[in-house]
């Protein structure tokens, strides 16, 4: 169950952190196949060109379909999937969530599109249809100056899901998101540190009321800090005991 990821960038060097830390080592034990590719390798000018002013004007400057085509052909040709899936990081796309990062996992080959500027022409998505399942993505409402930064997120989030990556697959089912709320508070030794001393409970041994205490804290600062969270909620997510009764 490898996954196959190509990120196609005018900034290749801003993905060698992908070389770093879990994804890395995934990467070296073949879990993960990732290559990135210079989007300027597939120009032909002097000055490999990969962008130009905007049809209609405006600010900024637009990047130029052909060099997206080349690369993206030569990708597809080597896809050992039938229908590749094509990400194209962009503010205007749909927001990235863990619920998406569970599906990327479960494909065979994702390509990234790292646009820079004010985009990609409009017509390489439309082209990339016919050969890929093409999804823009966002990572949230914010903008970035490009798609590196957001790949660099979502090639982690995936990556992380990939069966072998994670050693303990425990601590995937218990992070923040999994049950639709955020994590509980967690506390390490010494048990007193700086005059404040860590919740009894957890010193108590009572493993029931441990799990209790937790989940009331999960619930309480995802009601504080995502209301949007608690909103989202089906009544099936929550226990009797979380509604006291
Ligand atoms: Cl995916 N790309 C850019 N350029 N800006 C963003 C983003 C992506 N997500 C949030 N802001």
């Amino acid at each position: 169950l490898k996954v196959r990821i190509d990120v196609v960038s005018i900034f290749p060097e801003y993905l060698a952190a992908l070389d770093l830390s879990l994804i890395g080592k995934a990467r070296r034990e073949g879990l993960l196949e990732l290559a990135v590719h210079d989007l300027r390798d597939s120009t032909h000018d002097r000055h490999r060109t990969v962008d130009d002013t905007p049809y209609g004007g405006g600010a900024g400057m637009v990047m130029k379909p052909q060099p997206w085509s080349e690369a993206l052909t030569n990708i597809r040709s080597q896809s050992p999937a039938p229908r590749p899936l094509l990400v194209v990081p962009s503010p205007a796309g749909a927001v990235f969530t863990q619920a998406m990062a569970y599906e990327l996992a479960e494909k065979e080959h994702l390509v990234f599109a790292c646009g820079r500027y004010e985009g990609i022409d409009e017509r390489v998505l439309e082209w990339a249809a016919e050969h890929f399942e093409v999804r823009p993505v966002s990572l949230g409402d914010y903008v970035l100056n490009g798609g590196e930064v957001a790949v660099m997120a979502m090639v982690e989030a995936v990556g992380r899901l990939v069966p072998g990556v994670v050693g303990n697959p425990e601590s995937l089912i218990e992070e923040s998101h999994s049950d639709g709320l955020l994590e509980y508070p967690v506390y390490t030794k010494p048990a007193a540190w700086d005059g404040r001393d860590v919740p009894e409970v957890l010193l108590s041994g009572n493993h029931a009321r441990i799990a209790r205490w937790r989940r009331d804290e999960q619930l309480r600062r995802t009601a504080a800090r995502r209301p949007d969270l608690i909103s989202d909620l089906a009544i099936d997510d929550l226990d009797p005991a979380d509604l006291g009764v």
